[in-house]
Protein backbone atom coordinates (compact mmCIF):
# COMPACT_ATOMS: atom_id res chain seq x y z
CA UNK A 1 0.00 0.00 0.00
CA UNK A 2 2.75 2.34 0.98
CA UNK A 3 4.68 1.47 -2.12
CA UNK A 4 1.65 1.84 -4.32
CA UNK A 5 0.72 4.94 -2.41
CA UNK A 6 4.17 6.42 -3.01
CA UNK A 7 4.06 5.41 -6.66
CA UNK A 8 0.63 6.95 -6.99
CA UNK A 9 1.85 9.98 -5.18
CA UNK A 10 4.86 10.22 -7.57
CA UNK A 11 2.67 9.89 -10.67
CA UNK A 12 0.23 12.28 -9.17
CA UNK A 13 2.96 14.97 -8.77
CA UNK A 14 4.07 14.65 -12.39
CA UNK A 15 0.48 14.76 -13.58
CA UNK A 16 -0.13 17.82 -11.43
CA UNK A 17 2.88 19.61 -12.89
CA UNK A 18 1.80 18.70 -16.42
CA UNK A 19 -1.70 19.92 -15.62
CA UNK A 20 -0.34 23.15 -14.20
CA UNK A 21 1.76 23.74 -17.32
CA UNK A 22 -1.22 22.89 -19.54
CA UNK A 23 -3.50 25.21 -17.59
CA UNK A 24 -0.92 27.99 -17.68
CA UNK A 25 -0.45 27.52 -21.42
CA UNK A 26 -4.19 27.54 -22.10
CA UNK A 27 -4.61 30.60 -19.88
CA UNK A 28 -1.77 32.40 -21.70
CA UNK A 29 -3.26 31.58 -25.09
CA UNK A 30 -6.70 32.64 -23.89
CA UNK A 31 -5.35 35.95 -22.52
CA UNK A 32 -3.40 36.47 -25.76
CA UNK A 33 -6.49 36.03 -27.92
CA UNK A 34 -8.60 38.10 -25.50
CA UNK A 35 -6.03 40.92 -25.67
CA UNK A 36 -5.75 40.53 -29.44
CA UNK A 37 -9.52 40.69 -29.58
CA UNK A 38 -9.43 43.92 -27.59
CA UNK A 39 -6.86 45.54 -29.83
CA UNK A 40 -8.80 44.71 -32.98
CA UNK A 41 -12.09 45.82 -31.47
CA UNK A 42 -14.15 48.10 -33.66
CA UNK A 43 -13.63 51.82 -32.87
CA UNK A 44 -16.24 53.65 -30.88
CA UNK A 45 -18.86 55.19 -33.11
CA UNK A 46 -18.15 58.83 -33.81
CA UNK A 47 -19.88 61.06 -31.32
CA UNK A 48 -22.43 63.39 -32.85
CA UNK A 49 -21.19 66.87 -33.59
CA UNK A 50 -23.81 69.32 -32.35
CA UNK A 51 -25.09 71.85 -34.81
CA UNK A 52 -27.59 74.64 -34.56
CA UNK A 53 -29.59 76.08 -37.42
CA UNK A 54 -30.70 79.68 -37.49
CA UNK A 55 -33.16 80.77 -40.19
CA UNK A 56 -32.10 84.03 -41.77
CA UNK A 57 -35.02 84.36 -44.15
CA UNK A 58 -35.30 84.18 -47.94
CA UNK A 59 -35.07 80.40 -47.84
CA UNK A 60 -31.71 80.36 -46.09
CA UNK A 61 -30.48 78.77 -42.89
CA UNK A 62 -27.20 79.52 -41.17
CA UNK A 63 -25.84 76.30 -39.67
CA UNK A 64 -23.13 76.46 -37.01
CA UNK A 65 -20.81 73.69 -35.86
CA UNK A 66 -20.98 73.79 -32.05
CA UNK A 67 -18.74 70.76 -31.59
CA UNK A 68 -14.97 70.38 -31.53
CA UNK A 69 -14.63 68.39 -34.74
CA UNK A 70 -15.11 69.44 -38.35
CA UNK A 71 -18.25 68.44 -40.20
CA UNK A 72 -18.78 68.30 -43.92
CA UNK A 73 -21.53 70.64 -45.06
CA UNK A 74 -22.44 68.28 -47.89
CA UNK A 75 -23.67 65.75 -45.29
CA UNK A 76 -26.20 68.13 -43.76
CA UNK A 77 -29.70 66.86 -44.45
CA UNK A 78 -33.30 67.80 -43.78
CA UNK A 79 -36.27 65.64 -42.86
CA UNK A 80 -38.54 67.28 -45.43
CA UNK A 81 -37.85 69.13 -48.64
CA UNK A 82 -34.36 69.87 -49.92
CA UNK A 83 -31.28 71.52 -48.49
CA UNK A 84 -28.35 72.78 -50.49
CA UNK A 85 -25.08 73.56 -48.69
CA UNK A 86 -21.68 74.40 -50.19
CA UNK A 87 -19.47 71.35 -50.23
CA UNK A 88 -17.02 72.68 -47.69
CA UNK A 89 -15.62 71.48 -44.39
CA UNK A 90 -17.12 73.39 -41.48
CA UNK A 91 -14.65 73.55 -38.60
CA UNK A 92 -15.45 74.03 -34.91
CA UNK A 93 -16.98 77.44 -34.40
CA UNK A 94 -17.54 77.92 -38.12
CA UNK A 95 -20.79 78.42 -39.95
CA UNK A 96 -22.19 77.56 -43.32
CA UNK A 97 -25.11 79.13 -45.13
CA UNK A 98 -27.50 76.62 -46.71
CA UNK A 99 -30.56 77.08 -48.86
CA UNK A 100 -33.69 75.21 -47.83
CA UNK A 101 -36.69 74.39 -49.96
CA UNK A 102 -39.50 73.86 -47.45
CA UNK A 103 -43.20 74.61 -47.43
CA UNK A 104 -44.21 77.81 -45.69
CA UNK A 105 -45.56 76.39 -42.42
CA UNK A 106 -43.66 73.15 -42.08
CA UNK A 107 -41.29 72.27 -39.27
CA UNK A 108 -38.27 70.39 -40.50
CA UNK A 109 -35.45 68.61 -38.73
CA UNK A 110 -31.88 69.39 -39.80
CA UNK A 111 -29.18 66.78 -39.29
CA UNK A 112 -25.45 67.40 -39.52
CA UNK A 113 -22.19 65.63 -38.83
CA UNK A 114 -23.76 62.35 -38.16
CA UNK A 115 -25.90 63.62 -35.48
CA UNK A 116 -28.02 65.76 -33.48
CA UNK A 117 -31.12 67.25 -34.77
CA UNK A 118 -32.22 70.79 -34.73
CA UNK A 119 -35.80 71.67 -35.53
CA UNK A 120 -36.60 74.85 -37.39
CA UNK A 121 -39.84 75.97 -38.84
CA UNK A 122 -40.32 76.34 -42.55
CA UNK A 123 -42.17 79.57 -41.93
CA UNK A 124 -39.11 81.04 -40.22
CA UNK A 125 -36.92 79.93 -43.10
CA UNK A 126 -39.12 81.54 -45.69
CA UNK A 127 -39.94 84.75 -43.94
CA UNK A 128 -38.36 87.99 -44.98
CA UNK A 129 -34.97 88.91 -43.60
CA UNK A 130 -36.36 92.01 -41.95
CA UNK A 131 -38.68 90.03 -39.69
CA UNK A 132 -35.87 87.58 -38.94
CA UNK A 133 -33.85 90.47 -37.62
CA UNK A 134 -36.69 91.35 -35.27
CA UNK A 135 -36.63 87.76 -34.02
CA UNK A 136 -32.88 88.02 -33.46
CA UNK A 137 -33.30 91.17 -31.42
CA UNK A 138 -35.84 89.46 -29.16
CA UNK A 139 -33.48 86.53 -28.72
CA UNK A 140 -30.63 88.86 -27.84
CA UNK A 141 -32.70 90.18 -25.01
CA UNK A 142 -32.74 86.73 -23.42
CA UNK A 143 -29.25 87.55 -22.10
CA UNK A 144 -27.28 84.40 -22.42
CA UNK A 145 -23.74 84.86 -21.07
CA UNK A 146 -21.35 82.36 -22.64
CA UNK A 147 -18.21 82.96 -20.52
CA UNK A 148 -19.49 83.17 -16.94
CA UNK A 149 -16.02 83.89 -15.48
CA UNK A 150 -15.72 87.02 -17.60
CA UNK A 151 -16.86 90.34 -16.16
CA UNK A 152 -17.75 92.25 -19.31
CA UNK A 153 -18.92 91.89 -22.82
CA UNK A 154 -19.68 94.16 -25.73
CA UNK A 155 -22.08 93.54 -28.57
CA UNK A 156 -20.69 94.06 -32.06
CA UNK A 157 -23.09 93.95 -35.00
CA UNK A 158 -21.38 92.97 -38.26
CA UNK A 159 -23.14 93.96 -41.50
CA UNK A 160 -22.48 92.34 -44.85
CA UNK A 161 -22.43 95.08 -47.53
CA UNK A 162 -21.31 93.47 -50.79
CA UNK A 163 -24.51 91.53 -51.52
CA UNK A 164 -22.63 88.21 -51.47
CA UNK A 165 -22.83 85.39 -48.95
CA UNK A 166 -19.42 85.36 -47.26
CA UNK A 167 -18.22 82.05 -45.85
CA UNK A 168 -15.69 82.02 -43.01
CA UNK A 169 -14.77 85.60 -43.73
CA UNK A 170 -12.06 87.31 -41.69
CA UNK A 171 -13.49 90.56 -40.34
CA UNK A 172 -10.83 93.01 -39.18
CA UNK A 173 -12.00 94.86 -36.06
CA UNK A 174 -10.24 98.03 -34.91
CA UNK A 175 -10.53 98.88 -31.21
CA UNK A 176 -9.63 102.30 -29.90
CA UNK A 177 -10.28 104.31 -26.77
CA UNK A 178 -13.49 105.78 -28.18
CA UNK A 179 -15.17 102.41 -28.75
CA UNK A 180 -13.55 100.25 -26.05
CA UNK A 181 -12.53 100.60 -22.40
CA UNK A 182 -9.04 99.09 -22.44
CA UNK A 183 -8.75 99.22 -18.63
CA UNK A 184 -11.43 96.50 -18.36
CA UNK A 185 -9.38 93.92 -20.27
CA UNK A 186 -5.91 92.46 -19.67
CA UNK A 187 -3.10 94.78 -20.84
CA UNK A 188 -2.15 92.37 -23.63
CA UNK A 189 -5.74 91.49 -24.56
CA UNK A 190 -5.17 87.89 -23.47
CA UNK A 191 -8.67 87.64 -21.93
CA UNK A 192 -10.69 88.69 -24.95
CA UNK A 193 -12.98 86.08 -26.50
CA UNK A 194 -15.62 86.16 -29.23
CA UNK A 195 -18.94 84.45 -29.75
CA UNK A 196 -21.63 84.94 -32.36
CA UNK A 197 -25.34 84.61 -31.92
CA UNK A 198 -27.24 81.75 -33.56
CA UNK A 199 -30.87 82.15 -32.66
CA UNK A 200 -30.75 82.15 -28.85
CA UNK A 201 -27.48 80.19 -28.78
CA UNK A 202 -23.96 81.58 -28.65
CA UNK A 203 -21.14 79.78 -30.42
CA UNK A 204 -17.40 80.42 -30.19
CA UNK A 205 -15.88 82.43 -33.02
CA UNK A 206 -12.24 81.95 -34.02
CA UNK A 207 -10.11 85.08 -33.73
CA UNK A 208 -6.52 86.34 -33.74
CA UNK A 209 -5.08 89.42 -32.09
CA UNK A 210 -2.74 91.04 -34.58
CA UNK A 211 -2.03 94.02 -32.36
CA UNK A 212 -3.05 95.05 -28.84
CA UNK A 213 -1.65 97.94 -26.82
CA UNK A 214 -3.74 99.06 -23.84
CA UNK A 215 -1.50 102.05 -23.07
CA UNK A 216 -1.84 103.29 -26.60
CA UNK A 217 -5.54 102.38 -26.66
CA UNK A 218 -5.35 100.48 -29.93
CA UNK A 219 -6.21 96.92 -30.92
CA UNK A 220 -6.53 95.09 -34.23
CA UNK A 221 -8.31 91.73 -34.10
CA UNK A 222 -9.44 89.38 -36.89
CA UNK A 223 -12.63 87.38 -36.27
CA UNK A 224 -13.78 84.62 -38.63
CA UNK A 225 -17.51 84.64 -39.39
CA UNK A 226 -19.97 83.55 -42.03
CA UNK A 227 -22.06 86.52 -43.15
CA UNK A 228 -25.25 86.13 -45.20
CA UNK A 229 -25.58 88.72 -47.96
CA UNK A 230 -26.88 92.11 -46.81
CA UNK A 231 -27.59 90.77 -43.31
CA UNK A 232 -26.42 91.38 -39.77
CA UNK A 233 -24.60 88.94 -37.50
CA UNK A 234 -24.41 89.67 -33.78
CA UNK A 235 -21.03 89.08 -32.16
CA UNK A 236 -20.18 89.30 -28.46
CA UNK A 237 -16.70 90.22 -27.34
CA UNK A 238 -16.02 89.02 -23.77
CA UNK A 239 -13.26 90.46 -21.58
CA UNK A 240 -12.46 91.10 -17.93
CA UNK A 241 -10.86 87.88 -16.64
CA UNK A 242 -7.34 88.60 -15.28
CA UNK A 243 -6.44 84.90 -15.06
CA UNK A 244 -7.35 84.09 -18.67
CA UNK A 245 -4.62 83.14 -21.12
CA UNK A 246 -4.53 84.15 -24.76
CA UNK A 247 -6.33 81.68 -27.01
CA UNK A 248 -6.46 83.28 -30.46
CA UNK A 249 -4.91 81.18 -33.21
CA UNK A 250 -4.12 82.63 -36.66
CA UNK A 251 -3.99 79.14 -38.19
CA UNK A 252 -7.71 78.76 -37.36
CA UNK A 253 -8.56 82.19 -38.73
CA UNK A 254 -6.83 82.79 -42.06
CA UNK A 255 -7.22 80.93 -45.35
CA UNK A 256 -3.45 80.61 -45.28
CA UNK A 257 -0.98 81.45 -42.53
CA UNK A 258 2.74 80.97 -41.98
CA UNK A 259 4.01 82.31 -38.66
CA UNK A 260 7.41 80.57 -38.90
CA UNK A 261 6.98 79.23 -35.38
CA UNK A 262 8.72 75.89 -35.63
CA UNK A 263 11.64 76.57 -37.91
CA UNK A 264 11.84 77.21 -41.63
CA UNK A 265 9.39 74.68 -42.94
CA UNK A 266 9.84 72.31 -45.81
CA UNK A 267 7.31 74.39 -47.70
CA UNK A 268 9.92 77.01 -48.55
CA UNK A 269 11.83 76.16 -51.69
CA UNK A 270 15.13 77.56 -52.94
CA UNK A 271 14.87 78.07 -56.70
CA UNK A 272 17.85 80.41 -57.03
CA UNK A 273 19.84 80.59 -60.21
CA UNK A 274 23.37 79.22 -60.18
CA UNK A 275 25.80 81.44 -58.31
CA UNK A 276 23.22 83.23 -56.17
CA UNK A 277 23.63 83.14 -52.40
CA UNK A 278 20.70 82.43 -50.11
CA UNK A 279 20.59 82.29 -46.33
CA UNK A 280 17.17 81.52 -45.01
CA UNK A 281 17.11 81.00 -41.27
CA UNK A 282 14.67 80.49 -38.44
CA UNK A 283 15.22 83.38 -36.01
CA UNK A 284 13.88 83.53 -32.48
CA UNK A 285 15.65 86.81 -31.62
CA UNK A 286 13.57 89.00 -33.95
CA UNK A 287 9.88 88.45 -34.48
CA UNK A 288 6.64 90.35 -34.89
CA UNK A 289 4.36 87.58 -33.53
CA UNK A 290 4.81 84.39 -31.59
CA UNK A 291 8.27 82.99 -30.90
CA UNK A 292 10.15 83.49 -34.12
CA UNK A 293 10.33 84.78 -37.67
CA UNK A 294 12.45 83.93 -40.68
CA UNK A 295 15.67 85.79 -41.43
CA UNK A 296 16.49 86.18 -45.09
CA UNK A 297 19.85 87.04 -46.62
CA UNK A 298 19.81 87.08 -50.41
CA UNK A 299 22.92 88.03 -52.31
CA UNK A 300 23.94 87.69 -55.92
CA UNK A 301 27.70 88.09 -56.18
CA UNK A 302 27.93 88.31 -59.96
CA UNK A 303 27.25 91.58 -61.77
CA UNK A 304 24.86 89.79 -64.07
CA UNK A 305 21.22 88.84 -64.11
CA UNK A 306 21.54 86.19 -61.43
CA UNK A 307 18.55 85.87 -59.10
CA UNK A 308 18.39 84.49 -55.60
CA UNK A 309 14.81 83.28 -55.11
CA UNK A 310 12.89 81.62 -52.30
CA UNK A 311 9.26 80.67 -52.86
CA UNK A 312 6.39 79.18 -50.95
CA UNK A 313 3.12 77.80 -52.25
CA UNK A 314 0.14 79.67 -50.86
CA UNK A 315 -2.03 76.51 -50.64
CA UNK A 316 -4.98 78.73 -51.61
CA UNK A 317 -5.50 80.54 -54.89
CA UNK A 318 -5.09 84.24 -54.19
CA UNK A 319 -7.35 86.30 -56.43
CA UNK A 320 -9.32 89.54 -56.31
CA UNK A 321 -11.41 88.10 -53.45
CA UNK A 322 -8.37 87.84 -51.20
CA UNK A 323 -5.92 90.07 -49.41
CA UNK A 324 -2.40 89.46 -48.11
CA UNK A 325 -0.88 90.46 -44.79
CA UNK A 326 2.84 90.43 -43.99
CA UNK A 327 5.13 91.85 -41.31
CA UNK A 328 8.73 92.66 -42.24
CA UNK A 329 11.83 94.24 -40.75
CA UNK A 330 14.97 95.24 -42.67
CA UNK A 331 18.34 94.96 -40.98
CA UNK A 332 20.24 95.87 -44.16
CA UNK A 333 19.16 97.49 -47.39
CA UNK A 334 20.95 96.60 -50.55
CA UNK A 335 20.90 95.58 -54.16
CA UNK A 336 17.55 94.83 -55.69
CA UNK A 337 16.07 93.01 -52.74
CA UNK A 338 12.38 92.41 -53.27
CA UNK A 339 11.03 91.03 -50.03
CA UNK A 340 7.45 91.28 -51.18
CA UNK A 341 7.02 89.72 -54.56
CA UNK A 342 3.78 88.11 -55.65
CA UNK A 343 3.97 86.31 -58.93
CA UNK A 344 2.11 83.60 -60.74
CA UNK A 345 3.41 80.08 -61.15
CA UNK A 346 5.44 81.12 -64.20
CA UNK A 347 7.32 83.84 -62.30
CA UNK A 348 5.53 86.27 -64.59
CA UNK A 349 7.03 89.67 -63.74
CA UNK A 350 3.90 91.43 -64.97
CA UNK A 351 2.16 90.50 -61.73
CA UNK A 352 5.22 91.33 -59.68
CA UNK A 353 4.55 93.73 -56.88
CA UNK A 354 8.09 94.95 -56.31
CA UNK A 355 8.57 96.38 -52.87
CA UNK A 356 12.15 97.34 -52.16
CA UNK A 357 14.55 99.86 -50.78
CA UNK A 358 17.97 99.88 -52.40
CA UNK A 359 20.24 101.56 -49.87
CA UNK A 360 20.03 103.45 -46.62
CA UNK A 361 18.64 106.89 -47.33
CA UNK A 362 16.80 105.84 -50.49
CA UNK A 363 13.06 105.79 -50.55
CA UNK A 364 11.31 102.52 -51.20
CA UNK A 365 9.72 101.51 -54.45
CA UNK A 366 6.36 99.86 -55.15
CA UNK A 367 5.93 98.46 -58.63
CA UNK A 368 8.65 100.71 -60.00
CA UNK A 369 7.19 103.87 -58.42
CA UNK A 370 9.44 105.74 -56.04
CA UNK A 371 7.25 106.50 -53.03
CA UNK A 372 9.45 109.19 -51.47
CA UNK A 373 9.17 107.33 -48.13
CA UNK A 374 12.18 105.99 -46.29
CA UNK A 375 11.93 102.85 -44.16
CA UNK A 376 13.90 102.66 -40.94
CA UNK A 377 16.33 99.81 -40.37
CA UNK A 378 15.43 97.57 -37.44
CA UNK A 379 11.74 98.52 -37.32
CA UNK A 380 8.84 96.23 -37.99
CA UNK A 381 6.36 97.25 -40.65
CA UNK A 382 3.06 95.72 -41.56
CA UNK A 383 1.87 95.60 -45.13
CA UNK A 384 -1.74 94.96 -46.10
CA UNK A 385 -2.46 94.27 -49.76
CA UNK A 386 -6.11 94.24 -50.82
CA UNK A 387 -8.17 94.26 -53.96
CA UNK A 388 -5.68 91.98 -55.68
CA UNK A 389 -7.21 92.48 -59.08
CA UNK A 390 -4.22 92.30 -61.39
CA UNK A 391 -6.39 92.18 -64.49
CA UNK A 392 -7.91 95.57 -63.72
CA UNK A 393 -4.75 96.81 -62.04
CA UNK A 394 -6.46 97.97 -58.89
CA UNK A 395 -4.16 96.61 -56.22
CA UNK A 396 -4.16 98.58 -52.97
CA UNK A 397 -1.13 98.58 -50.68
CA UNK A 398 -1.05 100.03 -47.16
CA UNK A 399 2.08 100.13 -45.01
CA UNK A 400 1.79 100.53 -41.24
CA UNK A 401 4.54 101.03 -38.72
CA UNK A 402 4.91 98.75 -35.72
CA UNK A 403 2.38 100.88 -33.79
CA UNK A 404 -0.20 100.25 -36.52
CA UNK A 405 -0.07 103.86 -37.65
CA UNK A 406 -0.35 104.36 -41.41
CA UNK A 407 3.11 104.93 -42.87
CA UNK A 408 2.10 104.99 -46.53
CA UNK A 409 -0.74 103.79 -48.73
CA UNK A 410 -1.07 103.32 -52.49
CA UNK A 411 -4.44 102.69 -54.09
CA UNK A 412 -5.21 101.32 -57.54
CA UNK A 413 -1.62 100.50 -58.38
CA UNK A 414 -1.19 100.21 -62.13
CA UNK A 415 0.80 97.47 -63.80
CA UNK A 416 2.51 97.87 -67.16
CA UNK A 417 1.03 94.65 -68.46
CA UNK A 418 -2.61 94.02 -67.59
CA UNK A 419 -2.63 90.73 -69.45
CA UNK A 420 -1.64 88.78 -66.40
CA UNK A 421 -2.33 85.39 -64.99
CA UNK A 422 -4.59 85.17 -62.00
CA UNK A 423 -4.88 83.82 -59.36
CA UNK A 424 -1.55 83.94 -57.60
CA UNK A 425 -0.45 80.63 -56.20
CA UNK A 426 2.99 81.38 -54.81
CA UNK A 427 4.83 83.90 -52.70
CA UNK A 428 8.38 84.87 -53.69
CA UNK A 429 11.25 86.70 -52.12
CA UNK A 430 13.80 87.71 -54.68
CA UNK A 431 17.22 89.34 -54.79
CA UNK A 432 18.42 90.49 -58.19
CA UNK A 433 22.05 90.63 -59.04
CA UNK A 434 23.21 94.08 -59.90
CA UNK A 435 25.27 94.86 -56.80
CA UNK A 436 28.12 92.61 -55.89
CA UNK A 437 28.99 93.90 -52.46
CA UNK A 438 25.84 93.35 -50.47
CA UNK A 439 22.32 92.08 -50.58
CA UNK A 440 19.24 92.86 -48.58
CA UNK A 441 18.86 91.32 -45.13
CA UNK A 442 15.47 91.26 -43.50
CA UNK A 443 13.11 89.30 -41.31
CA UNK A 444 9.51 88.60 -42.09
CA UNK A 445 6.70 87.07 -40.12
CA UNK A 446 2.95 86.44 -40.12
CA UNK A 447 2.35 85.84 -43.82
CA UNK A 448 -1.43 85.52 -44.10
CA UNK A 449 -4.09 85.34 -46.79
CA UNK A 450 -7.59 86.54 -45.94
CA UNK A 451 -10.83 86.95 -47.85
CA UNK A 452 -11.68 90.39 -49.19
CA UNK A 453 -14.74 91.94 -50.82
CA UNK A 454 -15.74 95.49 -51.65
CA UNK A 455 -17.42 97.08 -49.93
CA UNK A 456 -16.11 95.29 -46.86
CA UNK A 457 -18.43 94.32 -44.00
CA UNK A 458 -18.99 97.14 -41.54
CA UNK A 459 -19.54 96.92 -37.82
CA UNK A 460 -21.00 98.91 -34.94
CA UNK A 461 -20.17 98.58 -31.27
CA UNK A 462 -22.89 98.34 -28.64
CA UNK A 463 -22.62 99.44 -25.02
CA UNK A 464 -20.49 97.52 -22.54
CA UNK A 465 -22.48 95.06 -20.40
CA UNK A 466 -21.35 93.83 -16.96
CA UNK A 467 -22.11 90.28 -15.79
CA1 LIG B 1 6.14 84.28 -35.80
Amino acid sequence: MHRVFYMKKGISSIVAVVFLIAIATIASISIYFWMAGLTTKQPEPTKPTPIVANPVGNGKVLIANLGNKPINASTIEVSEGDISCPNVEVGPGEQVLCEVNASSNQSIAIYGGGTGTTIVSGAAINQQTTSTQETTVQQTQQKSWYYDSWAYRKEIVITENSGTDLYNYQVQLIFNSSNFNFSHANPDGSDIRFTYLQGDTEAIANYWIEYWNATQGLGVVWVKLTLPANSNVTVYMYYGNPSANSSGDPYNVFDFYDGIETGVSQYWENISEAGAHVYFKWDNSTKSHGNSSVRVVLWSPAYTSTNAIMRRNFTVNVDSNHGILLWFNYSQFGGHGEPLSFRDQYLNPAVNLVFRQYYTGDSYVVNGINTGKILTLGKWYRVLIEDLNFINTSVDVAIYDSNMQVFDSRNDIQFANTNTVSPLTMFYIIQSSWYTTQGAIYNFDSLAVFKYVEPEPSYTFGEEEAY
